[in-house]
């Protein structure tokens, strides 16, 4: 995004990464074939200036100064399309960046498309995904199976009032192979497709290893491909799968549902709803707002509240959900007028 931003050309740095020593080519195509090289006549950390040859860009959370296209931001020329269209916009456009990322090597390409086949993935399916191991207790709270499958189960029971259901499909994603265990001896009556090997190697000893590698950009594959996710947006892995799974509908915001977070991009810039309905605190630890205030996110309660903090009051507090809506964040951005121009010759 920065390097969309300032009309540069990304070089990832990917060799000696912990998941892949080999680096990004060895799984997915490079980013660019020419412009593989960080040497220069001039260089510096960012911002630099606009006559820097090459600029060095740290993780996310470390870049100062903020530049304004960060996430959420979505970009003005494309805004009004997609506030119209898109029930999350700055989703769709993270999934536009990973589409071109994640263009597989032919290698990648086969192992998604036979394990696809091998474990028999089909339509309905739900993607579940539970994240184990080193995240529950540290960055997340522990879920039971059986609040993934009360989820998999409303969403179902909806989807029969439109169509009949031949199966009650599940691909199940986890780093424990216990879970795995845990939903077929629990739930006999679903068609719960997993693979105990991939989720064996995602233990924390081996995980940084080839297989697992293989095991986890799986997993996520087919999590994108499904018809609808549960899981916990505290993990990175469900939240990529969400933002790949906007390249195949026009718009997939709603085809979640988290037990903890709302969406976010980690190292996002601050993320406000505005308010469109009025509401009465009542010191009963509930917000007051006025139509048009900006509500801080905190979070959703999932119970028909949020919580958050509103910016003209200072105050924190729940508020019922539907009395906002969310601010998308628009960011000026160079337009590419010659990529415009190039499609249009090539439509011709
Ligand atoms: N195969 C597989 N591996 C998983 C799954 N969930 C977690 N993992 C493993 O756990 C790792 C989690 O990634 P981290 O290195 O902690 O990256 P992160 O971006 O912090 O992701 P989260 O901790 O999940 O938010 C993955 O890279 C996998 O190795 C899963 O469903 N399937
Ligand atoms: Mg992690």
């Amino acid at each position: 995004m920065v390097a969309y931003g300032t009309e540069r050309t990304l070089i990832l740095k990917s060799k000696g990464w912990r998941y892949n020593k080999g680096g990004w080519e060895s799984i997915f195509k490079p980013i660019s074939e020419s412009c593989t090289d960080t040497t220069g006549d001039s260089g510096s950390n960012w911002p630099g200036t606009k006559d820097t040859q090459v600029i060095t860009l740290p993780i996310i959370d470390s870049i100062s100064p903020r530049p304004p296209y960060l996430p959420l931001s979505v970009p003005e020329d494309l805004a009004p399309r997609l506030i119209r269209l898109h029930g999350d916009p700055v989703v769709w456009w993270v999934g536009q960046f990973l589409k071109y990322l994640l263009r597989s090597q032919e290698k990648t390409a086969a192992l998604l498309q036979e394990a696809m086949s091998n474990i028999g993935f089909k339509r309905p399916i739900v993607g579940v995904h539970v994240r184990r191991t080193d995240k529950v207790g540290t960055e997340a709270a522990y879920h039971s199976i059986d609040e993934y499958m009360q989820a998999v189960n409303d969403y179902y029971d909806q989807l029969e009032l439109t169509q009949p259901v031949d199966k009650r499909r599940v691909y199940l994603a986890t780093d424990d192979p216990k879970v795995i265990q845990e939903a077929h001896g629990k739930y006999p009556d679903y068609e719960i497709l997993a693979d105990t090997t991939v989720s064996k190697s995602a233990a924390v000893s081996t995980r940084y290893s080839e297989s697992s590698l293989n095991g986890i950009i799986l997993d996520i594959h087919m999590l994108s491909m499904s018809d609808f996710l549960v899981c916990t947006f505290s993990s990175q892995v469900c939240r990529v799968a969400y933002e790949i799974m906007q390249n195949y509908y026009p718009d997939a915001a709603d085809k979640f549902r988290s037990l903890d977070d709302i969406y976010y991009y980690g190292g996002q810039n601050p993320h406000n709803r505005v308010a469109v309905l009025s509401h009465e605190g009542h010191n009963n630890g509930e917000l007051s707002m006025r139509p048009g205030d900006l509500i801080g996110v905190a979070g959703n309660h999932w119970n028909g509240y949020s919580k958050g903090k509103n910016l003209r009051t200072k105050q924190i507090g729940l508020y019922p959900s539907f009395k906002v809506k969310d601010k998308v964040e628009i960011a000026k951005c160079p337009t590419y007028p010659e990529a415009a121009s190039a499609d249009k010759e090539e439509e011709m």
